[in-house]
């Protein structure tokens, strides 16, 4: 299939141009060049944004949403919102974890995302059984991108142990469990169906943690597929880092770096605490961190140390994780004022005087995004897949500022509302900042969510 678009003003590598013919097949850019003129059968549009990455996600837990933000009756963190996670993901059947997959993603499109990474790790029954086909649950979020169209890379997640030395799994994590023969297997059928699906864009493998795999597993793990993303939680709690220590005298970031190695495969997902030692190694290792601001904000994470990474060339992408509000501006956003808020300090991630911030932020996940990811070239350019966000050129927002400033004032100012247009792999699935199967995504997703709480009483 063949498309072609022009666009007035598109953001390539490299910053505004003017002008844009960009020409897609069967989903690919194959070229995208300024300064030329329209075609009779381009698809006309104003202004033009690459669709960023969204490198971690547990689509199920958008249902989720709004459930968890009453007070506990003991200490109220991490560890408690994990429990109350675990207690919501009991009765999920395979329909409502396609019917809510697909409303995670139809929001995940809206908001500006155009490829999901995710991190699968609810394989089994609510009894804790194996499902006739054991990769069941992956496969409905494989399809569940696919009838949103939005490009999925599968990351099946191992899960083994309920923390560090290899204790046993509580029962809350029963559904999360296989033995490296079921998972080899799950990876399989996985990798089968996102070959077959159009929206497929790759496959990886993901330890859950160094707390759910216990070590010797990690290597025979790693073993399974010989290229591909890597992606694993790391040093997301202060407790976390603690019982790390105490068990192998080592942070778990530091554990990575020297017993297992880092390198561009690999993902740590949160990174969140590091010392500056373990800063300046995981930037050098070329890994990528999967920062998730808004989820790390609603769950009492901590702050990552984005300036002295990024000043160590650390590489980084975006992910929504919990999905509890969606907006890839606003992930950028809320990254750029977790640093301001603890340094006391404006544009702190611009890269020089003058620079913007939002065209920082927006390039450094788009490339690190497209890494983590295993997508190849990032961006509006040949061989990246035909991914772009067409931003609302009437809203006064833009209207009033040069391009200079669109980027900013999108990330800043406008968020998802600034979102008009969403194409991914050339079709476009968002037009007035609506899905365009929202009312069925909708009435699905309603219907799945009252059957589970009718049944979570019973
Ligand atoms: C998850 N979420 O797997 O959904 C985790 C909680 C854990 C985040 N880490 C479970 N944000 O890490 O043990
Ligand atoms: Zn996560």
């Amino acid at each position: 299939v063949e498309r072609s678009f022009f666009f007035e003003h598109a953001f390539l590598p490299g910053g505004w141009r003017r002008n844009v013919r960009l020409e897609s097949q069967n989903g690919r850019i194959v070229s995208a060049r300024p300064d030329v003129r329209p075609e009779p059968q381009d698809r006309r549009e104003r202004i033009a944004v690459p669709g960023l990455p969204n490198l971690h996600s547990h689509a199920f837990q958008r249902a989720m949403a709004g459930l968890a933000e009453r007070r506990g009756p003991a200490d109220d963190n991490f560890w408690s919102w994990r429990e109350a996670m675990y207690r919501f993901v009991r009765a999920m059947g395979p329909d409502e974890v396609q019917a809510i997959a697909a409303y995670a993603y139809a929001d995940m499109l809206e908001a500006g995302f155009t490829t999901v990474g995710e991190f699968h790790y609810v394989h089994r029954t609510p009894d804790g059984g194996a499902y006739a086909d054991p990769a069941e649950l992956a496969l409905r979020h494989v399809a569940a991108a696919e009838e949103t169209g939005l490009g999925m890379v599968m990351l099946p997640v191992f899960y083994a142990a309920s923390t560090f030395g290899g204790a046993p799994p509580t029962s809350g994590q029963k559904r999360f469990i296989a033995d490296l023969d079921a998972f080899a297997d799950i990876v399989d059928r996985a990798g089968v169906a996102v070959r077959d699906s159009r929206l497929g864009r790759g496959l990886g493998i993901a330890p859950h943690s160094l707390r759910a795999v216990p070590p010797q597993l990690l290597t025979p793990l790693i073993q399974l597929k010989p290229e591909g993303p890597l992606h694993i939680h790391a040093a997301e709690q202060v407790k976390e880092v603690e019982d790390c220590l105490a068990w192998s005298g080592l942070r778990p970031v530091e554990w990575l770096l020297e017993r297992v190695g880092l390198d561009p495969r690999w993902c740590l997902v949160h990174a969140t605490h590091l010392t500056e030692d373990e800063t300046r190694r995981l930037a050098a290792s070329g890994a990528a961190a999967g920062l998730c601001p808004i989820t790390e904000g609603n769950l009492g994470d901590g702050t990552f140390p984005a300036v002295a990474y990024l000043e160590a060339g650390g590489r980084f992408g975006v992910g929504t994780d919990s999905n509890i509000q969606l907006d890839a501006a606003g992930e950028l956003r809320q990254l750029e004022y977790s640093q301001r808020l603890t340094l006391r300090a404006r544009n702190v991630l611009a890269p020089a005087s003058g620079a913007s911030t939002g065209q920082r932020l927006l390039e450094a996940a788009l490339e690190g995004g497209a890494q983590a990811l295993g997508l190849g070239a990032a961006g509006l350019r040949p061989g990246a897949p035909a991914d772009f966000v067409v931003l609302d050129a009437l809203h006064t927002d833009l209207a009033t500022v040069g391009e200079d400033n669109w980027l900013d004032a999108w990330i800043f100012a406008l968020g998802r509302r600034g979102v008009d247009k969403v194409v991914v792999s050339g079709e476009i699935v968002v037009d007035g900042g609506r899905h365009r199967a929202r009312d069925a995504i909708d009435a699905r997703y309603r219907a799945a969510v009252a059957k589970l709480s009718t049944e979570s009483v019973s």
